[in-house]
């Protein structure tokens, strides 16, 4: 089953980059004739085509940008592509690799710090909070249920560096299931720390919730694993944002590692609050905006023109 929608995503990621390519070429703005106050600078703003290369429409930082475009007045006329994260991250990859502009909507922890020299652009209006901690939400009744398996997610943690290998290593190519075998075999005492003195079970089926970011496809992985380590059968299923959070709290799902909080899923964890058990950060330093090349010479958002 886990094959299958590694398949499905491929081909997902595939789709969503061809609607975007085709979204920028049918997107020629008639009035741009602007009246720019600094001539000498770069306007990346119009080459760019007034346009943020954003991921899935349901991701709290694609919304937050949509916010931005609403809250920073330069931002007038600028549009968030929705696309994928599989196609940002490509798109992002080829921009580089031409030394053009390009401005993504972009979390950390995320492999792409470690293979391009990035920057997030400041946020004087703060639409992307402050730093984020990723938490752990299961369903109401899983202690009761499944006393174990509750344990296991309700000690998981782990950090940014953690995360990113794994990340790392699925971005050049391997499985994820294999990167996170890989990390979990070279981590033994931190998978201890989750695992160490919990009941074992035979064969009692979990299933957590996710989405295919590369953070969340990195973190289930590895708790997949390590509740297999105690006798568990784990089934991972990736869902859009709001059906993860909502598959939590009618308890379809017996929980989820992906609540980006306070900012990133504020609104969705304001929802389902009162359905869900919140078990905590398993992982902290987290931070979301949007993020340009080092290259560009623009340090905050407020350096971008508006389109008219
Ligand atoms: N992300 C990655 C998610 C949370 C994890 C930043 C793309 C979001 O924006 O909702």
């Amino acid at each position: 089953m886990a094959k299958l929608s590694w398949k499905s995503l491929g081909i997902a990621a595939g789709l969503s980059l061809s609607l975007v390519i085709a979204g920028c070429g049918s997107d020629d703005d008639s009035t741009k004739e602007e009246s720019t106050d600094n001539d000498d600078a770069v306007n990346y703003s119009e080459e760019l085509n007034y346009s943020i290369t954003g991921i899935e429409p349901g991701a709290g930082v694609f919304l937050a940008s949509e916010d931005a475009t609403e809250e920073y007045e330069n931002l007038e006329g600028w549009e968030v592509q929705a696309s994928s994260s599989g196609a940002m991250a490509a798109t992002l990859g080829e921009a580089i690799a031409d030394e053009e502009p390009i401005i993504v909507t972009g979390w950390s922890p995320h492999w792409k710090f470690s293979e391009y020299d990035l920057k997030y652009l400041d946020d004087p209006e703060g639409v992307f909070g402050e730093e984020e901690i990723i938490g752990t939400m299961v369903r109401e009744g899983l202690e009761e249920d499944s006393p174990s398996a509750y344990e296991v997610l309700d000690n998981f943690e782990w950090t940014s560096d953690d995360i990113e290998a794994v990340m790392l290593e699925i971005q050049e190519g391997a499985d994820p299931a294999d990167a996170a075998q890989n990390w979990v075999d070279e981590n033994e005492d931190v998978v201890a720390e989750w695992v160490d003195g919990v009941d074992e079970v035979d064969g009692e089926k979990i299933e957590l919730a996710y989405v295919e970011w590369d953070t969340e496809i990195s973190s289930s992985n590895v708790v997949k694993l390590a509740l297999e380590d105690i006798g568990f059968d784990v089934t991972i299923t990736p869902l859009d944002n709001a059906v993860m959070w909502q598959s939590v709290a009618d308890g379809e799902a017996d929980g989820m590692v992906a609540a980006w909080l306070p900012g990133t899923h504020g609104e969705l964890y304001e929802e389902y609050k009162d359905d869900l058990v919140d078990l905590g950060a398993n992982l902290e330093g987290a931070k979301i905006g949007l993020v340009v090349p080092a290259y560009m010479d623009i340090d905050s958002i407020e350096d971008l023109e508006p389109a008219n």
